[in-house]
Formats: C-alpha cells, structure tokens, sequence
C-alpha cells in the first residue's frame, strides 16, 4: 500500500472520506493577488507606493513589465495545485505604447490582455480600485476627502472599476469580486469624526447607484484599523464597513492584518455568516502590526480555516491572499503563502467537523479534547501529496529547485 492508501484507512476510519476531502480542495477557488510579483506598484504610474502601506525589502528581480509580471504568475501557477482565480488591482492596467489614462477614466480595453491571461488559464478574475499611490490620493484622502474634486475623481474611478469587473465577469464566465478599500484616515486624533464617514457613506452611494449585475459582480467593502502614518483614524473601520455592507446589500471584507492585536478572524467568521449571505476574506500574515507578511500553516491560517470549512459555507467565502513580502524570492511568496492556504483547508476538510460538533453539543468536552490532538498526528501529508499528484505539481519541496533556476536564469538578469 503506499502512503496515500494508508492513510485513506485511517481516515475511514474515523468516518472521513479523503476522496471527497481531495475533491473539495480541487474545487475551492483561491484569488492569487498579483501585487505580490512587483511590491504593489503596477505599471500606471511612476512613483513609489503610498496609502499607509508598506513592502519591506529589495529583492532582486521584481517584475517591471506585464509581460514579466505574467511570466513569473505562470510559474507560480505551476507549482500550485486546484483551482486558482487571479487578482488584479486597478493600477495593473496595460496601456499601449505612447496611451496614457488617468484612473477616472480607465475602460475595459486597458484589461483585455489581462483577460486573454486568464481566459487561456481557464481562470476567474477579481479586481480592485487603487485609491492609493496617486497624486490625487497624496495625503491618503480619497473618498472620504473634505475636497469635492478630488472624491468625484476617485468615485469615477471606482464606478469605472465596476464596469471593467462586470466585463471580466462575462468574458471568463466566472462571476468578479471587488473588492474597495480604501486608506483614508488621520494620523492624530481628529477634531471631526462623523464628518469623513458621511462623505464616505454619500460617496459609496453615489457610486453603487450605477447600474450592474449583482449576480457578475459582488462588491465587498474592506475595514481597516489603522494605516502606518494614519495611526489615530481610520474612516472605513469594521464598525463602518459592517454597517455599509449590511444596508447597501454588499459584501464585507475582513482581512485578517486589519484588527487589533489580540482579535482573531477565525473568531469573527461565524458571526459574520450569521447574518450576510456571502463573505469575503483577505488572508494574510500580521507580525506585531498589519505587515503582510506570506501566509504560512500556522495556527491562526489553520483555525480560519476551520471556520471556513465546518460552517459548510464555504461556496459563500471568497478567499484571496494579501500580503506582500520583498525581502524574499517574490514568485516563491505567491507559492509558500497559496500551498500554505490549501494545506490548511485540507486539514479542515480532514476534520470530522459532525462528531466533534456532537460532542460539543453533548458537553463531553475531555472526549473532544482527546480526539482533536489525536487528530494533529494523522497523515494529511500524504493526502497533500496526493493532492499535488492529481494536481500536477510537485508534493513536496522539490517545487523550490524550479524557484532556483527561475532565479538564476530569468530574475537574476533583470
Ligand atoms: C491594505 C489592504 C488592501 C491592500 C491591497 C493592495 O491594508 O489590505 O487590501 O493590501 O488592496
Ligand atoms: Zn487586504
């Protein structure tokens, strides 16, 4: 027997159907965010990233172009097993030679190589308004901002968002999620709180007003803490965010960097499914503060996990990673922190989620105790393997030889 069969047994018995775990994994969308490939600069502007926050670390070989940037997402994509969906910011749009249009203008042409990317890969793609690294955009004031010009031109640019994700959405077949964030807030305390978040509120209504189909397009709207010199206010915190998404029949974001230290997503999942049809998640690593550090299978990725999984509404959750790591190989980050992801949600599908819930119900919770360590020491590695073979990519860290002569062969020479 090899190692697959074997612990295909164990599994049984404890009344879990690895083929069905594989096949839950194989199907289960995760949005791979694109700004990881260049640290979040994009290729419509010159200037560095702003909007409180930061890539630490000067790698080399970062890509510069589209045609790099999409040569080093293929790589990645082929290390990665299941189903992958790609993540585009607004900034990522690709002019032609010579053409150059402001944000607020943007149209669906200046995404259709992007589209012919994903339509040859078979994938869905989500977006994202850029409401940061932009002259308009200077003191992290966008939609929240006291100045009328400059909250038409980012309202434009996000209903042009709109229209660019709805023309995704039919040319992939797959429906887009985008989501808005924004980094508007304060870095001393405010002398006007409520004033900002009126005008955000107007300023969210202004531009869902424009006709498009909800059924293409879920809009979700991300909360925030705080932001690195926007310290003492944030004008879209979960407070703002919950409420928005809650009246305007949206869909909240929560990422995992944007709470205070001691609050955990995996806590929070439930209570949003409670109540919202569909929930959207930024899947990150905070260290100390929202630092965006590459997801890796630790114990918080692996409880959010959990959460996703035994509230049987997975199909609900969009799941996209962001984060954004400089300091290490970038093509590796996409690769460590999307394994990790699915490693941890093959754990969750190799619970038996029922039985321990009845025990739970049952207050038997010694037994419960008993059998969740137990379960740390099964072989969901060789489920993982297995899960990599049917995929076609490497089961184990043999992946990283291909990284290396990527390296040395391609990013080295940039
Ligand atoms: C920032 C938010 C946001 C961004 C991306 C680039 O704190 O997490 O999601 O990371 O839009
Ligand atoms: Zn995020």
């Amino acid at each position: 027997m090899n190692a697959y069969d074997l612990a295909k047994e164990q599994y049984a018995g404890i009344g879990i159907d690895t083929e069905k775990a594989l096949n839950d994994l194989l199907s289960t969308p995760i949005s791979m965010h694109c700004w990881q490939g260049d640290d979040v600069i994009g290729f419509d502007h010159d200037g560095g990233l702003s909007g409180g926050i930061q890539t630490t670390g000067n790698y080399p070989g970062k890509a510069r172009t589209p045609e790099e940037l999409m040569a080093d997402l293929d790589l990645a994509f082929s290390l990665i097993g299941g189903k992958k969906k790609l993540n585009l910011h607004a900034n990522y749009a690709i002019f032609e030679k010579g053409e150059f249009v402001d944000r607020d203008r943007i149209e669906p042409k200046h995404f259709r190589k992007w589209v012919e990317f994903a339509k040859e890969r078979g994938m869905g793609i989500d977006f994202n308004p850029t409401l940061f690294s932009h002259e308009m955009a200077a003191d992290s004031l966008t939609l929240s901002s006291p100045d009328e010009k400059v909250r038409r031109f980012w309202i434009d640019h996000v209903k042009c968002c709109i229209r660019i994700s709805q023309y995704f959405a039919e040319e992939t077949g797959i429906p887009c999620v985008m989501n808005i964030w924004m980094p508007d807030g304060y870095k001393d305390v405010p002398a006007d709180r409520l004033g900002p978040r009126m005008r955000l509120k107007a300023a969210l209504d202004d531009i869902l007003s424009i006709p498009y189909d909800r059924e293409k397009v879920y809009v979700t709207l991300e909360s925030k803490v705080f932001g690195i010199g926007l310290e003492s206010f944030t004008v879209c915190s979960a407070e703002f965010a919950l409420n928005y998404a809650a009246k305007a029949g949206i869909v909240p974001l929560m990422d995992n960097g944007h709470y205070h230290p001691t609050e955990v997503v995996s806590e929070k999942i439930s209570s949003m499914l409670a109540f919202y049809p569909k929930l959207g998640l930024h899947i990150t690593r905070s260290v100390r503060w929202d630092s965006d550090h590459v997801v890796r299978l630790d114990d918080e990725t692996k409880e959010i996990a959990k959460e996703i999984v035994a509230s049987g509404r997975i199909s609900d959750i969009a799941i996209a990673l962001d984060y954004f790591d400089a300091s290490i190989n970038r093509v590796a980050a996409w690769v460590i922190g999307m394994r990790s992801l699915q490693k941890a949600l093959l754990i969750a599908m190799l619970t038996p989620h029922a039985e321990f819930t009845k025990l739970q119900n049952e207050g038997n919770f010694t037994k419960l105790m008993a059998l969740q360590e137990e379960l740390k020491s099964f072989p969901s590695g060789a489920v993982w393997a297995e899960f990599c073979r049917r995929s076609g990519v490497p089961a184990d860290a043999k992946w990283f030889d291909t990284i290396e002569k990527y390296e040395k062969e391609v990013l080295s020479k940039r």
